[in-house]
């Protein structure tokens, strides 16, 4: 690959250079918070969330064909937790551990033995980072996991964090882009995030 061409990559992946991202041993597929709450219907829904269920279902069925591992997180907060608007947080209650709203989707089926990290579980913190203060990073190391593909909710909020973080501990990352809306509490974040994870330097690929 030339000089020019990885340039470009970084930015945006289009659909001829696709082929670059082949799946192979290493790669695992991640996804982020594909709970009720979430989706349409939920306390704190996400517009057009349920739009990831199909095209991110579609990737479920490619790493699993491929024997590769499927990687899900989920927010997992206690009643009483910093970022609801009773604690002075700036969210409604949402993913309170146990309850409908926190279970995944139905609408996605998740291959039998799929990993479920839980985040941002304590009353006190904060986590929009899959990897802060949970397992994640070991589940990935004992899957044997070096790139992320990654979807899910949402993408100015847990997915920003969680890629981010996942660059820091050296995974290569790509973002599908079909498969993330965000919360945008501002227009324009869900744009923001993207460009500041592909600043960072994770591909991103449509589809
Ligand atoms: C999230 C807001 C509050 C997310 C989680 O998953 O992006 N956003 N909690
Ligand atoms: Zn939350």
């Amino acid at each position: 690959m030339g000089a020019g061409l990885a340039t470009h990559a970084a930015e945006c992946l289009t659909v001829a250079e696709t082929a670059e991202v082949r799946l192979r041993p290493g790669d695992g597929l991640l996804l982020i918070h594909l709970q009720y709450d979430f989706l349409p219907g939920g306390s704190l829904a996400v517009a057009a969330g349920e739009e990831v269920i199909a095209p991110l279902q579609r990737w479920i069925e490619r790493f699993v064909a491929a024997g590769l591992p499927v990687v899900a997180t989920r927010d997992w907060h206690p009643p009483d937790h910093c970022s609801f608007r009773a604690q002075g947080g700036p969210w409604p209650p949402h993913c309170i551990a146990g309850t409908p709203g926190a279970q995944y989707t139905a609408a996605l089926q998740l291959p039998p033995g799929t990993a479920i990290v839980s985040q941002a579980t304590q009353s006190d913190a904060e986590a929009y980072s899959g990897f802060d203060d949970s397992e994640l990073h070991q589940r990935l190391q004992d899957l044997g996991v070096r790139r992320l593909f990654v979807g899910g909710l949402a993408t100015d909020y847990c997915v920003l964090n969680t890629v981010l973080d996942a660059l820091k501990l050296a995974y290569r990352v790509v973002v599908l882009t079909d498969c993330v809306r965000p919360v945008e509490v501002h227009p324009g974040d869900g744009e923001r995030a993207l460009a500041a994870m592909r600043a960072a330097g994770a591909l991103s690929l449509a589809g």
